[in-house]
């Protein structure tokens, strides 16, 4: 379908509308932020006039289920996927307004914690571009992923009210409100059937945000469920002059979309958090139906025509949710609801880690959802049945195998249970998924295991936050490939062209400086715009290692100290952006003692612009939209095998920053595409990860023999970078130490540095650096989150049934 054209005359009305409705007598009046929610208000209000795509025939609609939705800043967004962006910059300069400032008005809307939750926005964005009929369902959470700040160097964290004043790209249809029953027991009938009688009931209501396709027309609903009391206000109560009780209903509904679980990468296992899946899937499970019955459609076809494809385990509760709607509402049996359910449901694993793999006490489960508890327990009944047959006697096996078991509900064994596909989110993650996690499962159904390469959205994380160099690729491809990104290739081509490589560099430089100016207003730290670069954004987590960056900062401080006149050392800005869980101590610890390390090292005069450590706060997407462009080196350091891909190594590498990184996730593929002469691998890989914990592995053993990380070491531990206090960094050390390193920080610090040296070196090379930056750019076009929806439609959602 072709792009609207921007209709000025219509954006002109639908703005003066929104200045006169606050009384004011010319839209100079407005202040910025309402001046910005004007102009959102008038663009969502011309979006609402386009036609509604229809599916290609033979088109599954994919109904995208996710906890979380980490989309960033809309405006600015869907003025760049219109294509709108200077038409709207003219008719506002019209009125006074500078685009550029009130876009910078809007708070993000960060409902998601990290890589899952920002997968989850860019698939809405390729979904919505490739032409793929879809809805994303969510929460409407009031308050978001939790403000960060620092006080003396610890974290501290505030709420996120960032619906304080009205989101302007909200549209709320009452037409879609649902009822979402919770608590109770549950009834045997004299039919044999099974009635639940709920303990109460609350109302869900659909706020849409727009998402809007490439340049094609297309606009998907990104559908985030709010819960309200279904019974507003108790009358009687009220009238008893029982004032605050009457409202009580309300007050206890409003909680349930309160709040983002702040925890990535660890289950909470907490009531209200399973409140919120339930709620989440029974309204996004009523309105799949509700859509099929409008259509005239009989219940056995749903499967022909939908598809649920379920973000992680956290939205798991959605199987028993449409078998109870089946069984208990259209009074299916068994098999027939079987028969629908298995072949809707497909599953994206994103973690091995056990912490993070979510089991739900089965007297919890019980409590709130008894119904649904009684269908897991079917299902569990009917795979026993199945496992015996194939493994007759094998009591290890059903354990393994079992969806429940020791008092726990599994969920993840639910998905591959129920569900037709599951996948990995990137190459070598999908095969540990098949060896180490379900590989009795495999064994049962291997065609159900697929790998999808996750990627990023090539609009947002190129076009709109790199415009410079978006410009550059412009100029120089002369053809569109913000939607065919592999066109990028056209680049390798310029790598060895001087003047090309000079104006790369030169954006590079200027990226930085805008940097450079934004941590000068928000940290007051002055970094040389010259130095390499060096980043680490992503959530803060042990296996993730922002320490092992901060024990290698500590050694290039020693080595200034030891030789201040060091005319060859790389001057280097340390820049990390993260936030901690808040109830995660040992993550917390590592922020205060990168804090602290920053604190000595950048007043150090010895030091001067050489070196430079700074941890960026409140890291959210409009911060990574201004730090992936001005990156220079890319830390991708996890642990081999725990990061299941990353996707912010592939928008730092898409944007020029070399990658420094173990053979993890995505870098392996990222390693292939951009050949090893242009990326920085080191350390133990997965096999050597397990051999070495298999023989038995001792950190103090490798602190002994590494005479300058035991320096490194003893100098956090005297106190040397917290006032003398002994003990600041305890956590952090005890786990490098005492408790074994788990992670094997130490194991790979000799390598890490080795490789540190190698990229020095290049570095000490700006032609050789920029050539590989170049090819970065020009081979990561496989990244691109088209690609991925591609891989969806192709291997899960539109397969063979
Ligand atoms: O998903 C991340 C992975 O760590 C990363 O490697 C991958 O690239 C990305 C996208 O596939 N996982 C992640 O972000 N997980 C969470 O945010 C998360 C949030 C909540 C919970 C668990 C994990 N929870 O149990 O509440």
């Amino acid at each position: 379908m072709p792009q609207q054209k921007f209709n000025k005359a219509r954006f002109n009305a639908a703005f003066t509308r929104q200045w006169q409705q606050l009384s004011l007598r010319s839209a100079q009046q407005m202040t910025p932020h309402q001046a910005w929610q004007a102009v959102s208000a008038a663009l969502a209000e011309l979006l609402d006039a386009q036609p509604a795509p229809r599916p290609a025939v033979q088109q599954r609609h994919v109904n995208y289920l996710s906890m979380e939705f980490l989309i960033g800043r809309l405006t600015g967004n869907n003025l760049l996927n219109l294509g709108w962006y200077n038409d709207v910059k003219a008719a506002l300069a019209e009125h006074e307004f500078d685009l550029t400032e009130l876009l910078e008005q809007e708070v993000d809307p960060a409902l998601g914690n990290g890589g899952l939750g920002r997968l989850a926005a860019c698939y809405m964005d390729s979904m919505a571009t490739v032409g793929q009929s879809a809805t994303g369902h969510g929460l409407n959470y009031q308050y978001g992923l939790f403000r960060q700040s620092f006080d003396d160097g610890q974290q501290i964290e505030a709420p996120d009210d960032w619906q304080r004043e009205r989101y302007p790209w909200f549209r709320h249809n009452a037409a879609l409100d649902v009822e979402v029953a919770m608590g109770g027991r549950v009834e045997k009938q004299e039919n044999g059937g099974v009635r639940w009688l709920p303990d109460f009931t609350l109302r869900g209501e659909a706020w849409d945000l727009p998402v809007t396709g490439y340049r094609n027309g297309v606009t998907l609903p990104l559908r985030l469920w709010q819960a309200v009391s279904a019974h507003p206000f108790n009358l009687t109560a009220f009238n008893d002059g029982n004032f605050l009780q009457a409202e009580q209903p309300g007050i206890e509904a409003a909680k349930l979309t309160k709040v983002l679980y702040p925890n990535d990468n660890h289950q909470a296992g907490k009531r209200l958090r399973l409140m919120q899946q339930y709620f989440q899937c029974a309204c996004a499970v009523a309105d799949i139906l509700r859509r099929h019955h409008l259509a005239g459609r009989s219940i056995h076809s749903l499967p022909d025509f939908e598809v649920i494809q379920l973000n992680d385990t956290h939205p798991t509760i959605a199987i028993p949710e449409m078998l109870r709607v089946l069984l208990d509402e259209h009074q299916l049996s068994w098999d027939e609801a079987w028969q629908i359910t298995s072949r809707l449901f497909a599953y994206t694993n994103h973690t091995l880690m056990p912490e993070a793999l979510e089991r739900w006490d089965e007297k919890l489960m019980r409590s709130l959802l008894p119904r649904h508890m009684l269908i897991i327990k079917e299902i569990n009944q009917r795979l026993k049945k199945q496992v015996k047959q194939r493994w007759p006697d094998d009591k290890a096996m059903w354990h393994k195998l079992a969806v429940v078991a020791d008092g726990q509900v599994r969920m993840a064994n639910l998905c591959v249970v129920s569900g037709f596909a599951v996948n990995g989110v990137a190459a070598l993650h999908s095969s540990l998924v098949v060896s180490d996690l379900f590989p009795e499962y495999h064994q049962l159904w291997p065609q159900k295991f697929h790998n999808v390469t996750n990627g990023i959205t090539p609009r947002r994380w190129l076009k709109q936050c790199n415009p410079a160099l978006a410009g550059l690729i412009d100029e120089t491809l002369k053809t569109e490939w913000a939607n065919n990104l592999e066109a990028l290739s056209g680049l390798e081509a310029y790598a060895d062209d001087q003047a090309f490589r000079q104006r790369y560099r030169s954006i590079k430089q200027q990226n930085k400086a805008q940097l450079t100016e934004y941590i000068a207003r928000h940290t007051g730290i002055i970094v040389n715009p010259a130095a390499l670069f060096d980043v680490q954004i992503k959530r803060l987590h042990e296996y993730k290692r922002q320490h092992l960056s901060l024990l290698h900062i500590l050694y290039c401080y020693q080595k200034l100290c030891h030789n201040p006149e060091d005319v060859t050392f790389t001057p280097r800005v340390f820049l990390f952006g993260a936030k901690a869980a808040p109830g995660y101590y040992l993550a917390k610890n590592i922020i205060y003692a990168i804090n602290k390390v920053a604190e000595v090292v950048n007043n150090d005069p010895r030091v001067g612009d050489r070196l430079k450590v700074v941890f960026i706060p409140d890291y959210r997407i409009t911060v990574a939209e201004l730090m992936i462009p001005a990156a220079d080196l890319s830390e991708q350091i996890s642990t081999a095998g725990y990061e299941a891909s990353g996707t912010g190594n592939m928008k730092l590498a898409l944007n020029g920053a070399l990658t420094i990184g173990t053979l993890d996730g995505a870098n392996v593929e990222i390693a292939e595409q951009v050949g090893e002469e242009n990326i920085f691998i080191f350390g133990h890989t997965v096999d050597e990860v397990k051999a070495l914990k298999a023989k038995g592995y001792n950190p103090k053993k490798v602190r002994k023999q590494n005479k300058p990380l035991d320096d490194l070491l003893k100098s956090l531990d005297k106190g040397k970078f917290s006032n003398g206090d002994k003990h600041a960094f305890d956590l952090m050390l005890e786990s490098l130490t005492k408790h074994g390193d788990p992670w094997l920080v130490l194991a790979d610090f000799q390598a890490y540095i080795e490789a540190q040296q190698r990229v020095e070196a290049l570095w000490r090379d700006p032609e050789g650096w920029t050539r590989a930056a170049i090819l970065n750019t020009a081979r990561t076009g496989m990244f691109s989150s088209d690609r991925s929806i591609r891989d969806y439609q192709q291997r899960i959602w539109q397969a063979p049934r």
